[in-house]
Formats: structure tokens, C-alpha cells, sequence
């Protein structure tokens, strides 16, 4: 493990070289998105300058070209997280589309009636409501599961909610409200000894730490290109080969087929039954660039770095008395996110005031309603770290908070 060259790695980053309200802008939302290095940018611009053509449509040069970049990138996922094949690969929008394909396509179709789906009170909104819709629809029953007294989701509760009737499971790797990261594998195999279908929410692991599908054993693994340096509009479903070729399209039409009558069709083979019309080849090309960029940087290397910035500022802040973490107090159990709260002052207020000091951070209920209406709160102001974050920015940060009350008229 070596530390990071943090002045190096920010040359890479021209949009943080920036002032923000006469301030040094410090990024600190990157739970949210992250910004691209220049090598994504300029993948993307290569692209669009020598390579574009539509896909898998043309028998001339350019669009094979156009083919062969997208394929690559294919081929780079599934090298990055240990996939045992290409077709168990499909690119979606988003973390958002690749829930709601395995929702559609899997769900709707093999879950019955008083059936039931497990998930958690920690999950982003994108793996709470595909699943409300099958439940409704399909007469399932869908069941959470709530915290133990540490913050931390109660293996217990998670032991008693799935049972032999639980026919999915999906979970969140890593929470982007809390920060908290799950025991993923041991839920995996607890699932899979009760027969369960498990889906993994890996938008805000997979840019942090090394995931490896045939160590993690999976039956789904989703994540978004824009969490991890690369573009929007890119996203990954990893499935299981045997459940995918098994599974109806999610989206129909162009690029999806294999033959097409009047009155019925036949599929395309994976991945492409899965990816139906114009794909966005563009950000395919970026995301192979930001996969190159964080396997350049190793992931080890940067989740050190994140965890010295995050217990760094969670020690500043716990000497501000006024000031509520939430999540995890134990360092290990946490990624780099600290979701906080100032007494007697709303989210939002904290983060244009921090704006206002150049400091970025986001505020509210993250996509994450039920976990704030179980936590008693209704939102949170969150900072979240990632690799060309300093420890000057942190202390940009503390020093914000330290002003946002006697901003409000309080004395401290
Ligand atoms: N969380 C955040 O600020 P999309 O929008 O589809 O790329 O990602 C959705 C999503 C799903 N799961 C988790 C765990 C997530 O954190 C997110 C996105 C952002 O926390 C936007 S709400």
C-alpha cells in the first residue's frame, strides 16, 4: 500500500482547480457523482473525433471500429470485477435501470404469490421501489431490515426475515446514507442457503474497493459508471449466466433480436437481449478510461486514502459538540461518507452555508426516505471523500461547520 500523490493526482482533475464563492472549491460530494480525470475525457473525445459510428449495424469500417471500442470495454468490467464471462455483463443507464431490469425481466416473472423480498432500511429508493412494484403486483410481500444499536444492519433480523419464502434479496453493499458497509458475503451465502436470488447494490462500493464476483458469488451485481471517474448514461448489470439466458428482455426493439415476424420474435444472445436500441458507445469508451485510471491508482491505495481523510474529519467533528454522526462509530465498518447533522439548524441550511466557503457537500434525505423516517430525522447534510481529496479540504470543511451556527445568529 503506498500513499497517494494527491498534488499529482489532482493535475488529472482540472474542474477542481477552480474558486467557488472566492474560496478553493472542495469537492465533497462524490457519493453523488464523481468528476473525471483527463484521460476519461480525452478517451471520450478520441472517440467522438476517430471512432463513432453506430454498432453492430454496419459491414463498413468505422462502425466495426465503433463495435470493437464497446467490446473492449465489455472486456475491461469484466476483468475489473472478476466476472467469469462477457455475456454476464450488460451495460444499462444506470446503478437505477440495471435494478429495475432484474426487477422487470426476473422478478415480475418468478415471484409469486406470498412470496417474499428482502431488503434493506438502508437502501437508496432505486432498490426499494422496483421491488414495491413486484411486490404489488405479484401479491409478494416485501420485508425490511432494520439497524442494531451500533448503527449497523442487525444480522439477526437479517437471519429472521429471510426465510425459505424469500425468494430475492437485495441489498445495498455499501449504504450512501450512513456510509455503513454490509458483511455482503456472508449475506450472500445466508440468501443462497435459503434458496434466495441475491442482487447486490454496488453504486457506492465499486469505486472503492475491489470486488470479485466469483469470490462474492452473486447472483446480481449493479453499480453506475458516473460514482466511479466515469461518464453519466453508463451503467453495469453483472448477472449470473445460467438466471440471465433464462430471463426475458427488459427493453425490446432494435439491436435485441434475432429474428423478427409480424406477430412474434425471437432474441438476440447475451449481453445483447439485454441491450436494446442505440447504446451510449461514448460512455462505454470513458468507463474503460476510468477503470484504467483506478486500477493505475489501485483500489487498495485509494480506500487508504479515503479512510485517513474520513477518520481524520469524523475526529475533528466529534469535537464539535453540537454535531450528530449517524452510521457506524467503528472506522472499519465505514466507507468514505459521513452523513451529520448541526443541532437546531436544517441539512440544507449547513450546506449553502459550506457552499459559501467553497465547500461541497449534499443535503437531504439521499434517496433514502425510509431510513430517515426510521432514524426519526428528515434529512442529513452528507460530505463523502474520494482519492484527490486533501486533508486542507477537510479542514475547509471543519472549519465551515465550526461558522455555520454563529452564521444563524447561535453563539456556538
Ligand atoms: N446515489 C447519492 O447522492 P443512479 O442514479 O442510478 O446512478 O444511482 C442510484 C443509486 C443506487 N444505489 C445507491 C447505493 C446509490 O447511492 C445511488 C445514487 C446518489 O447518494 C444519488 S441519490
Amino acid at each position: 500500500m503506498k500513499s497517494l500523490n494527491i498534488e499529482r493526482i489532482r493535475e488529472d482533475f482540472p474542474i477542481l482547480n477552480q474558486q467557488i464563492n472566492n474560496n478553493h472549491l472542495a469537492y465533497l460530494d462524490s457519493a453523488a457523482t464523481t468528476q473525471k480525470p483527463l484521460n476519461v475525457i480525452k478517451a471520450i473525445e478520441k472517440y467522438n473525433i476517430s471512432n463513432n459510428a453506430n454498432i453492430h449495424r454496419g459491414a463498413y469500417t468505422l462502425s466495426i471500429k465503433a463495435t470493437e471500442e464497446y467490446d473492449k470495454s465489455r472486456k475491461k468490467i469484466k476483468g475489473f470485477i472478476n466476472s467469469p464471462y462477457s455475456e454476464s455483463i450488460i451495460f444499462t443507464k444506470n446503478t437505477t435501470e440495471a435494478i429495475n431490469l432484474v426487477a422487470f425481466s426476473y422478478g415480475m416473472e418468478n415471484i409469486k404469490d406470498g412470496d417474499e423480498i428482502v431488503v434493506l432500511i438502508t437502501e437508496h429508493h432505486s432498490n426499494i421501489l422496483p421491488w414495491q412494484m413486484v411486490a404489488r403486483k405479484n401479491k409478494a410481500k416485501l420485508k425490511f431490515v432494520y439497524l442494531d444499536e451500533n448503527s449497523i444492519i442487525n444480522m439477526k433480523d437479517f437471519k429472521d426475515k429471510v426465510t425459505d419464502k424469500t425468494k430475492i434479496v437485495a441489498v445495498g453493499h455499501v449504504s450512501n446514507a450512513l456510509g455503513t458497509i454490509n458483511p455482503i458475503k456472508y449475506m450472500v451465502d445466508y440468501a443462497h442457503q435459503k434458496g434466495a436470488v441475491v442482487l447486490i447494490d454496488g453504486a457506492q462500493a465499486i469505486p472503492h474497493m475491489k470486488v470479485d464476483i466469483q469470490e462474492l458469488d452473486p447472483d446480481f451485481y449493479v453499480f453506475s459508471g458516473h460514482k466511479m471517474l466515469g461518464p453519466m448514461g453508463i451503467g453495469v448489470l453483472y448477472g449470473r449466466r445460467e438466471i440471465l439466458e433464462k430471463m426475458s428482455p427488459f427493453l425490446s426493439g432494435g439491436d435485441m433480436i434475432e429474428y423478427v415476424e409480424e406477430q412474434s420474435s425471437t432474441y438476440a444472445e447475451l449481453p445483447y437481449k439485454f441491450e436494446a436500441g442505440t447504446q451510449n458507445v461514448e460512455a462505454a469508451v470513458g468507463l474503460k478510461a476510468a477503470v484504467e485510471y483506478i486500477e493505475d491508482i489501485g483500489l487498495e491505495n485509494i480506500k487508504n486514502h479515503e479512510m485517513k481523510l474520513t477518520k481524520y474529519a469524523i475526529d475533528k467533528m466529534k469535537e464539535i459538540h453540537y454535531i450528530t454522526i449517524y452510521g457506524s462509530q467503528d472506522i472499519d465498518k465505514r466507507g468514505g461518507v459521513i452523513s451529520f447533522n448541526i443541532q437546531d439548524v436544517h441539512s440544507h441550511d449547513v450546506a449553502t452555508i459550506l457552499d459559501s466557503y467553497g465547500v461541497a457537500v449534499r443535503a437531504g434525505h439521499h434517496c433514502a426516505q425510509p431510513l430517515m423516517k426510521y432514524l426519526g430525522i428528515n434529512s442529513t447534510c452528507r460530505a463523502s471523500f474520494y482519492l484527490y481529496n486533501t486533508i486542507e479540504e477537510v479542514n475547509q470543511f471543519i472549519e465551515g461547520l465550526k461558522n455555520v451556527r454563529k452564521w444563524l445568529g447561535y453563539g456556538s
